[in-house]
């Protein structure tokens, strides 16, 4: 059994809903893979990269499967596609519908074509890390040798990635999905 720790995240409607709604229902396909162990809250974040388009909301989960990395990157990108994600006609940094990054998966290193792990994004990002670390503060970056917490706490304290680009979405609403 592995645990994979995706990050999800969106800022325009699909066809079937909101962001919101795009968060919640991909999180219960992602269940489908194996089984959901920790889902964090769903943050409300100030877009990086493009100023010129709507807040992002962002989450993280903590997925326990039998799938490899090979094998979870794949079904990534087709539930992406689900929800009417076109890669083909999209900017870097833009808008979008759904994203779901494979952030971690155990200590798992990889770089290759399709995949690379540990996420490149991750150790910069407060809209990755403050989600990922209502769920595995102490969890170490493999390559970094820093817990994500820690790297939380060593991002810059203004600016593009400073503390206000990121708050709960529902300050009181706990959970992205139910965990049984
Ligand atoms: N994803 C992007 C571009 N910018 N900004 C935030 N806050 N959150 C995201 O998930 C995000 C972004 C797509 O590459
Ligand atoms: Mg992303
Ligand atoms: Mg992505």
């Amino acid at each position: 059994m592995r645990i994979a720790y995706i990050g999800l995240g969106a800022n325009l409607r699909s066809a079937r809903g909101g962001p919101e709604h795009s968060l919640r229902a991909a999180a219960r396909k992602l269940a489908a893979l194996g089984r959901v162990a920790a889902a964090s809250s769903i943050y409300e974040t100030e877009p990086m990269g493009r100023a010129d388009q709507p807040l992002f909301l962002n989450a993280a989960l903590a997925l326990e499967t039998l799938l490899t990395p090979e094998e979870l990157m794949p079904r990534l990108l087709a539930i992406e596609r689900e929800f009417g994600r076109d890669r083909s006609r999209e900017l870097r940094h833009g808008p979008r519908i759904l994203d779901l990054d494979l952030l971690l998966m155990d200590d798992s290193v990889r770089q290759t074509a399709g995949l690379t792990l540990p996420h490149p994004a991750l150790s910069g990002r407060r809209f990755v890390l403050a989600p990922l670390a209502e769920i595995a503060p102490r969890f170490v970056h493999p390559v970094l040798g820093r817990s994500i917490a820690e790297l939380l706490d060593s991002l810059p304290r203004e600016g593009e990635n400073g503390p206000a680009s990121v708050r709960l979405h529902h300050p009181s609403a706990g959970a992205m999905i139910t965990i049984v």
